[in-house]
């Protein structure tokens, strides 16, 4: 080997290195070389990321589970969807590109997104949370609709788990189809992950005694031979009491889904036998595994929220961000303003209030990524008295006009939306760019529009509007970065 090769990242000739061109080839290795693989994914994405910026610790957490779903369904025939669509670098390493996994969220490379125009393996283009469900739904449909027997299978997190899009599809899951959810629980979001849903994902986790019971009696059934089937549905019956019991508030079965799990999701092996099984099963099916985020690589599994989204070498910033000013500039003046509130969808870190949620746990929020409930939540807290600030990236805003619209704007109450990281965004690419917020702002009545040009108008702005007291709606804009960018 030259000198030049040795110095090769591994990415530039992945395709060699892991020795797969194409799902077959995941399917062509034997069982006990899966590790193998599945360790050398992860170096591939560990290099790869470092270098050039992407969601490490997400891909880290679905590598067995995309090689199963890979071994286990034919792509793209079977359609694979993924929420987010941030954890998706497995699924390219995978399908084909991974001799292009270098030239990954650059300039004319691979995105960094599920997308349609890329490959045919990329069944649904994502970026944004929450829209997988609904997305495949109409995917499963369509492949029913003309006779198609191909399965739609869907990664779900935990964090993706709290937007409400996903609960109106989950409403209109029609067991005709053959739809199977992985919903992925690594109990963090970017951040951890809070509220209700974590909660009952926790409790079904680590209700131990209905897993033991549950395969006892599963056991039990098939080991009793001849089994009639009047005794075989008594049986049945009896098992359903029991879980019923023990463990009455299985939200996903009393939904009408087959529930499969809780399992190891970093057991290759366990979780191939569990998409088998939703397989052979009629109707929508929920599998529900356990993943560390950042599995592989001990700095990201000590800390998955810094190592969620990395920007690659070479970026370092000198100054403040905006995002920084906005978080520290707001924290001071809620020292002294005990009416102001802090909001965000799930970007606490990103938005620059974690000072915030130090500071003033009380009056600070996270609602999961919900950007909808976040605008109407403040709205409901203006109407009561109370002085609230959303904070949100200019493109995720996209999906609240009409909270902005028909619950603050039309009833003029002083809501203020930190809009950040309006502007271009190259790395993430389409979906993420913050350049609509202008356009669809404009057009709400009564909307006060401010775009501060560096920090310390930002912080001169922030003093203004929110000592004097916020009388109106109104949105203040502004870039990632810092005033050096
Ligand atoms: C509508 C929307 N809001 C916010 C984000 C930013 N975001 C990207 S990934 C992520 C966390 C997703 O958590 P989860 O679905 O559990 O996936 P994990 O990274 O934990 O595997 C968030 C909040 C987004 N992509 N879309």
């Amino acid at each position: 080997m030259s000198e030049q090769q040795k110095n090769m990242p591994i990415c530039a000739d992945a395709a060699t290195y892991l020795g797969v061109r194409s799902p077959e080839d995941v399917k062509a290795i034997p069982p006990k070389e899966i590790s193998s693989l599945c360790r050398k994914l992860r170096k591939v994405v560990i290099e790869q990321t470092m270098r050039g910026g992407g969601h490490l610790a997400s891909n880290l957490g679905v590598v067995e589970l995309t090689v199963a779903i890979h071994r286990v369904f034919d792509a793209p025939t079977d359609q694979i969807v993924f929420d987010v669509g941030h954890q998706c670098y497995v699924h390219k390493l995978l399908t084909g590109r991974a001799d292009a996994f270098v030239t990954l969220r650059a300039s004319g490379g691979l995105s960094g997104f599920p997308r349609r125009e890329e490959s045919k393996y990329d069944a649904f283009g994502t970026g944004h949370a929450s829209t997988s469900l609904s997305a495949a739904l109409g995917l499963a449909r369509a492949a029913k609709l003309s006779g198609s027997n191909a399965y739609t299978v869907v990664i779900l997190g935990d964090g993706a788990l709290t937007g409400g899009m996903i609960h109106e599809a989950l409403n209109n899951c029609v067991n005709d189809l053959r739809l199977i959810v992985i919903l992925n629980e690594n109990e963090m979001s970017i951040s951890k992950n809070e509220g209700r849903f974590a909660r009952l994902l926790t409790r079904l986790r680590t209700s131990r005694g209905y897993s033991s019971t549950k395969s006892a009696l599963d056991k039990t059934l098939s080991h009793i031979p001849l089994v009639g089937d009047p005794v075989k549905s008594g049986l049945s019956k009896i098992k359903k009491g029991v879980k019923r019991v023990l463990y009455s508030n299985n939200y996903f079965e009393s939904m009408g889904f087959n529930y499969f799990g809780p399992a190891d999701g970093h057991d290759e092996q366990t979780v191939e036998q569990l998409l088998r099984a939703a397989k052979a099963k009629k109707g929508c099916s929920i599998i529900h595994v356990k993943t560390v985020k950042g599995k592989g690589y001990a700095p990201a599994e000590q800390n998955p929220g810094a190592y969620h989204g990395l920007t690659g070498m070479g970026q370092q910033l000198g100054t403040p961000t905006f995002s920084q000013t906005f978080g520290q500039t707001l924290t001071a003046l809620a020292d002294r303003n005990d009416k102001i509130c802090a909001i965000t969808a799930a970007m606490c870190e990103g938005t620059g209030l974690t000072p915030f949620a130090t500071s003033h746990p009380n009056r600070f929020f996270d609602v999961g990524i919900a950007e909808e409930h976040a605008v109407t939540f403040a709205a409901g807290l203006a109407a009561g008295g109370y002085t609230p600030v959303v904070a949100i990236y200019s493109t995720f805003l996209q999906r609240s006009y009409d909270q902005i619209l028909h619950d603050v704007a039309l009833q003029k109450l002083p809501v203020l939306f930190a809009i950040d990281r309006a502007g271009l965004n190259a790395a993430d690419g389409l979906t993420h760019h913050g350049i609509y917020d202008v356009s669809f702002l404009s057009n709400i009545p009564g909307l006060d529009i401010w775009h501060p040009l560096t920090t310390a108008s930002l912080e001169a702005r922030l003093q203004q509007l929110l000592t004097d007291g916020l009388t109106r709606p109104t949105a203040i804009r502004y870039p990632s970065g810092g005033d050096d960018k």
